[in-house]
């Protein structure tokens, strides 16, 4: 028998899963006394599992399906590049229909002068591309010293050694430690750290940290900064407006690279094509994956201005690549996506009809006794569950509110993922105004479970 086409009950499929498939980011035993939730089809914003269950997909799988599952223009692209030409590389003065239709595409969708890629496979590898890319780019202009790349506590950029040095997650640098020259400044979560500040001014103060940080390094040997738009497996934190004009003003004064990592803000997430032009952010360098393809086909990449491109190639052979940088069938089913999103108008629905939608609903759930604040861009939102709005308090850690919510949206075959204390939603982009009801409706019940059972247990109270 194909267990793929014809698959085994769903307790036999736990039992091979907890025996031979190690998962990311998973407790494993933990996993193997519940068994692993099998997904068997996807359709829209749909999915549906190997007992039945139809489960909106409020996370786009892992923030990519933005145009939702099942589009069968890609699944025939794919088997008609897979027929023409399943594989060839890009080293060695070699190149293919695929790859140059596809880095022509993003250089017209990508803002200024963005107009060169390099690809990858993912967008952990992609930011080991830039890694190597910003310190390269120094290097060939007579800096070498030049190499500290400064990041953001809290921050996410992937889970490679390159990718997992550059996020700010205590958790993953203690899992293999962290390459060197790779400095954090603090994130700037308003809700979380802002105190007594306002927002507009802890904004400032959290960017103001990149100033005094390349200060303290001596700007000679710093090479660049990074930061996603907005921090997304982080919680969605969404930034104070004052927070990213300051961060691109001091890139501009001390002259160090910037680089976006817009690989769940980009392709139409935030409402624009790139969390940059949401947020007026220009960056040398951008990271891209997920939106990409939506997930259909594994790919990702760096968008390299103009300057940086010239000087990596004035340095000759830049001696980094992967087998599959630009893979034939990733960057065919890629350049599908990018049609449909545009010919579809996908971005214009996010930002003139589901948002709007969704932002009343979403804002309205702060009348709810355990929500704080509600944030939302485009179609990327979170919410901060709190046993105190006004002192926007934390729950102690035994009251495990994130992930008794996260179970309860499960149980209501909603996907709506926990984040610490924060819920976050970041649903495929083709969502209908009749969808975000149902998304609303569940994620209102489950709140209501969670409440009622805080309650309940005498854990609604701070910690
Ligand atoms: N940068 C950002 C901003 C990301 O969100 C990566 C880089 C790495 O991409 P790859 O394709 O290597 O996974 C990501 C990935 C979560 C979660 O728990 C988020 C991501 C990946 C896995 C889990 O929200 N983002």
């Amino acid at each position: 028998m194909n267990m793929i086409t014809n698959h085994l009950p769903t307790a036999e499929l736990q039992a091979l899963d907890a025996a031979h498939h190690m998962h990311p980011f998973t407790d494993a035993p933990g996993l193997a006394r519940k068994g692993a939730r099998v997904i068997t089809r996807g359709k829209g914003v749909w999915l549906t599992d190997s007992e039945g269950h139809q489960i909106i997909d409020g996370m786009a799988g892992l923030w990519c399906v933005n145009i939702g599952y099942g589009r069968k223009e890609l699944a025939e692209v794919a088997a008609r590049q897979m027929e023409e030409l399943a594989y060839y590389n890009t080293f060695f003065q070699t190149t293919h229909v695929p790859a140059i239709a596809l880095a022509a595409k993003i250089a017209e969708l990508a803002p200024g002068d963005l107009n060169h890629v390099f690809f990858a496979g993912s967008g952990s590898e992609a930011n080991d591309t830039n890694i190597r890319l910003v310190r390269r780019y120094w290097d060939v202009k007579g800096q070498p010293q030049k190499r500290v790349i400064i990041s953001r506590k809290n921050g996410y950029h992937g889970s490679t050694m390159g990718g997992g040095s550059l996020g700010g997650m205590a958790p993953i640098h203690a899992h293999g430690g962290m390459i060197d020259g790779i400095v954090h400044i603090d994130q700037p979560y308003w809700w979380g750290e802002g105190e007594d500040m306002t927002e507009e001014a802890f904004g400032l103060a959290r960017a103001k940290q990149l100033e005094d940080k390349i200060l303290e390094l001596g700007v000679e040997n710093v090479a660049a900064f990074i930061g996603e738009p907005i921090q997304g497996a982080g919680g969605v934190i969404v930034p104070p407006s004052t927070y990213w004009p300051e961060i691109q003003r001091i890139c501009d004064t001390y002259g160090i690279l910037l680089i976006a990592d817009e690989v769940i803000t980009g392709f139409g997430r935030t409402g624009n094509w790139f969390g940059s032009q949401t947020f007026g952010i220009r960056p040398h360098i951008m990271t891209i994956a997920k939106g990409l393809s939506s997930g259909y086909q594994p790919i990702g990449g760096s968008i390299i201005c103009d300057e940086v491109a010239r000087v990596i190639g004035e340095g000759g052979e830049f001696f980094h690549g992967y087998t599959y940088s630009g893979h034939p069938v990733a960057a065919a089913v890629a350049l599908e996506n990018l049609r449909i999103l545009q010919e579809e108008h996908i971005v214009d629905h996010v930002r003139n009809v589901a948002h709007p939608y969704l932002k009343e609903r979403w804002d309205a759930l702060t009348d709810h006794p355990l929500v704080g604040e509600a944030k939302l861009v485009g179609l990327m939102g979170s919410i901060a569950l709190t046993p105190d709005k006004a002192k926007r308090a934390k729950f102690a850690e035994s009251s495990n509110v994130g992930y008794r919510t996260r179970e309860r949206c499960f149980a209501n075959n909603l996907i709506m993922r926990a984040v610490g204390d924060r819920m976050i939603i970041a649903p495929p982009l083709v969502i209908t105004t009749a969808e975000i009801d149902i998304l609303i409706e569940r994620a209102k019940k489950s709140l209501d479970e969670s409440y009622a059972s805080l309650k309940a247990e005498g854990l609604f109270v701070p910690a």
